[in-house]
């Protein structure tokens, strides 16, 4: 592996120049954790690195610090020192979920990202709402939209074709393919995409087969989601974090968690929005405090048991408010750490101010 596989150019060769003679490499950041990242080098070595505090408070919003696809200058370190981020390249693309009016709700989905596949199906997972909502999306962040009508298998085929028309008539800038993870359909043109140093991005809800189609581009030997479950003890199949996955044919690829992933990105109305057609239903629910768990005659239930709501989404929607709790909380604490940094700082500026108004003083300058 080169730099090159990994989608370096040259304005990064370029931004690199101001980095010199410091002894510190340039990485692209493949994975993210609660206390670190995961990096690629040059020669395709896989390390941990973290963040060091500089670029943490250089940062003015979440959106402006590391996320998985950046490349960033590590200093390396040894068996007694972790390697440490000491510098973010500027990024040619970002995609991200950006609120208006507060800098600290924001979250990056991936860095340097050239395409963006939105993954659905023809069947419950189709909505040209949220659709147009991805393509705001993509439109801004600078990379070029791709949408896979998955499952083609499971729909007749004019199903599937009837769907990806009209995502297709949303927005003449994506190009709509209609896929199967599990017979191969147009797993092909996704390839041709997937040229050496592109990075291709998927997202879309939970369950749609984003980890399927990584794996089917990937080959046989990938077997990173079921090791996820193994670890996570979670449902089967279902990604926890974001990963940047390289091929062995050039391109790269970055999955994302479904549900997650829109929470991440999302605000509340949006997420509530994505579940409408369920919350039509409680409206039926014999009780108007029904918990949609365990009580008689709920008729989100029904609709489970009766094949009309897949269960997957039923599981989301019970968390939905938890979800949404985690999505303000998260941003609340950030934007707590931030207004804290931003007081000690200016109380540090005024100090170093009224010291230079001293020593200007002393010295009798205007
Ligand atoms: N019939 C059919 N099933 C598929 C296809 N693609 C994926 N699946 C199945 O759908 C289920 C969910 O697939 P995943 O790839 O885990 O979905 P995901 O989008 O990664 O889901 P999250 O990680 O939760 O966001 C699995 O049981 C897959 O086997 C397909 O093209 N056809
Ligand atoms: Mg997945
Ligand atoms: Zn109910």
């Amino acid at each position: 592996m080169t730099l090159k596989h990994l989608g370096w150019n040259d304005d990064l060769e370029t931004a690199l120049a101001a980095h010199s003679g410091k002894g510190w490499v340039p990485a692209r950041l493949i994975r993210e954790t609660v206390i670190n990242y995961g990096a690629f080098l040059a020669d395709g070595e896989e390390i941990d690195v973290i963040l060091c505090g500089r670029v943490w408070h250089e940062a003015a919003c979440d959106a402006d610090l590391p996320a998985v696809g950046d490349w960033v200058m590590v200093e390396l370190g040894n068996e007694n020192q972790p390697s440490v981020i000491r510098a973010m390249l500027p990024r040619r693309t970002c995609f991200s979920r950006k609120l208006p009016g507060n800098s600290s709700q924001a979250q990056v989905i991936g860095a340097n990202i050239d395409l963006v596949a939105v993954v659905t199906d023809a069947g419950s997972d189709f909505n040209i709402r949220r659709m147009e909502r991805y393509f705001m999306l993509i439109g801004r962040s600078g990379a070029k939209a791709v949408v896979l009508v998955n499952k083609s298998d499971l729909f007749p085929i004019e199903q599937s074709e009837k769907a990806a028309a009209e995502i297709a008539a949303l927005w003449d800038g994506a190009n709509v393919h209609v896929t199967s993870a599990m017979n191969g359909q147009g797993l092909k043109v996704l390839k041709k995409y997937l040229k050496k140093g592109i990075t291709m991005c998927m997202v879309g809800s939970s369950g749609v087969g984003k980890s399927t189609l990584v794996n089917q581009l990937y080959g046989e030997d990938w077997q990173w989601t079921s090791e996820v479950n193994d670890v996570t003890g979670k449902g089967r199949h279902t990604t926890t974090s974001r990963e940047l996955v390289p091929l062995r044919t050039g391109g790269m690829l970055i999955d994302n968690p479904g549900m997650r992933e829109i929470q991440m990105w999302t605000d509340e109305a949006t997420l509530r929005d994505s579940f409408a057609d369920v919350e039509a239903l409680t409206g039926e629910c014999k009780f108007s405090d029904c918990s949609h768990r365990k009580d008689a005659k709920c008729a989100i239930r029904a609709a489970v048991e009766a094949g009309t709501l897949d269960p997957a989404r039923y599981e989301n929607f019970l968390n939905l408010e938890n979800e949404i709790a985690a999505l303000k909380k998260r941003s609340e604490k950030r934007q707590m750490a931030v207004e804290r940094w931003a007081k000690r700082n200016s109380v540090k500026a005024r100090n170093l101010a009224d010291r230079i108004q001293l020593e200007k003083d002393d010295r009798g300058d205007v």
